[in-house]
């Protein structure tokens, strides 16, 4: 287990020819940005370089440059992978361990080793090579750091990618993330041809009517215990076949009910087409989500976090609840 300097996997990705870039599955703005950023900067420097994902691209990030680029392997034949070349290194961003990438790792024999760059503080280390800073916003940020040690020229298309990995995992810099530092990089970003009102339009107010009709089934079922520190609701599979919308539509509804006034920490509980549930915290100030989430085999950031158990929505909504409620009295 060993964290190496941004030089150092700088260093590496300069020496070798060949990469696989990929994130985990339920892709988010930093995964799909921090790829594409990286993606860039690697071809720029000449470099054979290919993005594959176990799941699809949502279809809110089809703006961002040379997205029709990444592969997701539910569509990939077997010769896709025969195809890849000796030596080939895999770059994993933003996924605290190796499971979180879906079964794409296990599919690739050809991998050489495996680079792991990422900002959870739960990251188990899994890389050959691994670049863990728990204090960078995003993976985006992380990358902005990468290319310019790799001599990299940032451009409009590559400060796009970073831009939306920064703006999506700070929660459009709100979040308690967001240091000196986040502005000071989105501010290249912007010199560079970012225009933030833009690029947050097609992020934020690119809803489909499907969408806002399952974050009113969500909030018409909203619940807070009798303290009011903790606010959680619901969505199940019905009531995305009864608003006709699809799972990748509900990301933003725990941030929604995390808004009450006095709630501390807010918990979002969906059934997944698996038959388990996954569930969403979010927390403002001391309340930690990602050690929370950790009783129960997930983790994520201290205020952000998840985890899937497998049972009823039921139970596991009594389970958790309670839980956070003993836990908050601590
Ligand atoms: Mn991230």
């Amino acid at each position: 287990m060993q964290n190496n300097k941004l030089c150092e996997i700088a260093e590496i990705l300069k020496k070798y020819n060949n990469f696989i870039i990929s994130s985990h599955v339920h892709l988010d703005g930093d995964a799909l940005g921090s790829e594409i950023g990286l993606y860039l900067m690697l071809r720029q420097l000449g470099k054979d370089v290919r993005v594959i994902n176990q799941d699809k691209t949502p279809d809110i990030y089809q703006f961002l440059p040379c997205i029709e680029e990444i592969a997701c392997t539910e569509k990939l034949d077997e010769e896709y992978f025969f195809d890849i070349k000796p030596k080939t290194i895999l770059i994993v961003l933003d996924s605290s361990n190796l499971d979180r990438i879906g079964k794409i790792h296990i599919d690739i024999k050809q991998i050489d080793f495996i680079v792991n760059i990422d900002h959870h503080p739960s990251n188990t280390f899994y890389g050959k090579y691994n670049y863990i800073n728990p204090h960078a916003s995003s993976v985006g940020e992380i990358l902005y750091g990468l290319g310019k040690q790799m001599g990299c020229i940032l451009n409009k298309q590559m400060a796009i990618s970073l831009y939306t990995a920064i703006v999506t995992d700070t929660g459009s810099f709100r979040y308690a993330n967001t240091k000196a530092s986040t502005f000071q990089i989105a501010l290249d970003l912007v010199k560079l041809g970012v225009n933030p009102s833009r690029l947050t339009d097609y992020i934020y107010n690119n809803n489909k009517l499907s969408s806002l009709k399952i974050l009113g089934e969500a909030l018409r079922k909203i619940k807070i215990d009798s303290s009011s520190r903790i606010s959680w609701t619901i969505v199940t599979r019905d009531m995305l076949i009864e608003t006709k919308s699809k799972d990748e539509e509900i990301e933003g509804i725990v941030d929604k009910i995390l808004s009450l006034k006095k709630v501390k920490v807010s918990a979002f509980f969906r059934e997944t087409k698996d038959g388990y549930i996954k569930v969403s915290f979010r927390s403002k100030g001391e309340f930690n989500v990602d050690q929370f989430a950790r009783m129960f085999g997930g983790g994520g950031h201290p205020n952000a976090a998840g985890c899937s158990v497998k049972g009823t929505i039921k139970e596991t909504t009594k389970l958790i609840i309670s839980k956070l409620q003993t836990e908050l009295d601590n």
